[in-house]
């Protein structure tokens, strides 16, 4: 046992009507939600690198943390901090959590070393996830912070680390399965250009596809069971990343062939960044049978810049969650929380008190959009609207040509009415519910 978080006491529902800071006041594991346990509809995940790796710089200052376990390059510190991870897990009841490599093990610098560092930290994780009971939502590698990443892994015009990059990936997939991890994920932050002057798109296009199927057939030789799972983001750290947003990450997926194996994991703030709203992503994910699971955080929306800041917007988490719902909800994916501290919450309380923010609002949006789900209000008023193509002779329409419809249109004196989006009177219902 650490002394990390000495004096906070395991947080606890407390209803609504709580003012006790570290009490949970809409998130209850147990209460039923749509038939379903509220825990089991969420699948909460901690990222690893935001909560214990990341030390608080940023781009003009240095680390403002100072945690017990930095610096962060020995066996020793790397399991204080998978300690303190599993006691801030315990505090919050978390039924799982996410890592990429370069969080849990120390870097060593070369290949065959950071292989025996994870494999030595993941067996000391692998016990205390059996003590805790927490579970491991999706390993990830990080292939994006080392300088030998700075032209990208799988995309990168040095065929050299390309090699490093597959054998990095094998081995996070290896260690995701020996800890019975539910997904792996894929994100590419260096997997697209600074300048298209040096850069040679197609090539990149087609090794970065060739790569992710041979991630899918080693799934299948090893007899992993979890999802594999690409994260779309349109640029930082890249100018322009290749994975760009759900829609672009689909029709790649698509032309390589690997919609059936990928699905997509989805973040707030990568939306934003995008041009999109969240829910914009989850519907474009769920109308093709692609949404695998959510990092959920919220962003800036001054800074154009990726502030992955915890999520406390009850409306916005609300629309994430109808989508999902109406989707029928997460199967191997979850609620991962790749948020950070302000490089000022300096204390262990902060990280507490994020998480159960966090953790209510969103549990506080899955029960505004269950009960919209159940009102049906809004799946009547989409009924309504599209009920002119209930028709035979709507449907026939689209089994037909452009000329047999404009002879409908002449021989009809076809001539549409406007009607009301009713935008407002829509936005007035949910409100109702948030
Ligand atoms: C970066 C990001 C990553 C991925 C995992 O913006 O979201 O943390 O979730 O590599
Ligand atoms: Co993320």
């Amino acid at each position: 046992m650490s002394d990390f978080f000495e004096g906070i006491e395991k947080a606890r529902f407390e209803g609504a009507e709580s003012t006790n800071p570290l009490a949970f006041r809409h998130y209850n594991p147990d209460e039923i939600v749509l038939g379903k346990r509220m825990e089991d509809h969420l699948r909460f995940a901690v990222a690893w690198w935001h909560s214990f790796a990341w030390e608080g710089g940023d781009p003009f200052g240095g680390a403002t943390f100072e945690r017990p376990w930095h610096p962060q390059d020995d066996m020793g510190r790397a399991k204080m901090k998978a300690d303190v991870a599993f006691e801030m897990f315990e505090i919050l009841g978390q039924p799982y959590f996410c890592w990429h490599d370069a969080d849990i093990r120390p870097e060593q610098g070369d290949f065959a070393a950071n292989l025996k560092t994870l494999e030595e930290i993941t067996d000391y994780i692998g016990e205390k996830m059996q003590s805790v009971g927490t579970k491991l939502l999706w390993g990830t590698a990080n292939m994006f912070s080392h300088r030998r990443w700075m032209a990208g892994a799988s995309t990168n015009p040095d065929p050299d680390v390309f090699a490093f990059a597959a054998a990095t990936v094998k081995s996070c997939i290896d260690a995701t399965h020996k800890l019975g991890g539910e997904n792996y994920v894929l994100w590419g932050g260096r997997e697209g250009y600074e300048t298209l002057l040096n850069t040679d798109m197609q090539a990149e296009l087609d090794h970065m596809g060739r790569f992710l199927s041979m991630v899918v057939d080693y799934k299948h030789k090893i007899g992993f069971k979890g999802t594999i799972l690409v994260e779309p983001k349109p640029q930082e750290p890249s100018k322009h990343q290749y994975d760009f947003d759900a829609a672009t990450c689909i029709g790649f997926l698509r032309k390589y062939g690997l919609e059936n194996d990928v699905k997509l994991n989805l973040e707030q703030g990568h939306a934003i960044l995008a041009g999109h709203s969240f829910e914009h992503e989850i519907a474009v994910a769920t109308a093709e049978g692609m949404l695998g699971s959510i990092d959920m955080n919220r962003n800036d929306y001054q800074s154009g810049w990726d502030t992955d800041q915890f999520p406390n917007n009850t409306p916005e988490v609300a629309l994430a969650y109808y989508h999902i719902l109406k989707s029928g909800g997460f199967s191997t994916g979850g609620t991962n929380f790749d948020a950070k501290l302000r490089r000022q919450s300096i204390d262990p309380q902060d990280l507490i008190a994020a998480h159960i923010g966090a953790m209510d609002i969103c549990a506080r949006g899955l029960k505004a959009a269950a009960a919209m789900v159940e009102d049906g209000g809004l799946a009547m008023e989409l009924a309504k609207r599209y009920s002119g193509w209930q028709t035979d002779e709507a449907q026939s329409m689209l089994e037909s040509g452009l000329e047999e419809i404009t002879a409908r249109v002449l021989d009809q004196g076809i001539n549409p009415k406007p009607r009301s989006g009713r935008q407002e009177y829509l936005e007035n219902y949910v409100n109702r519910f948030v």
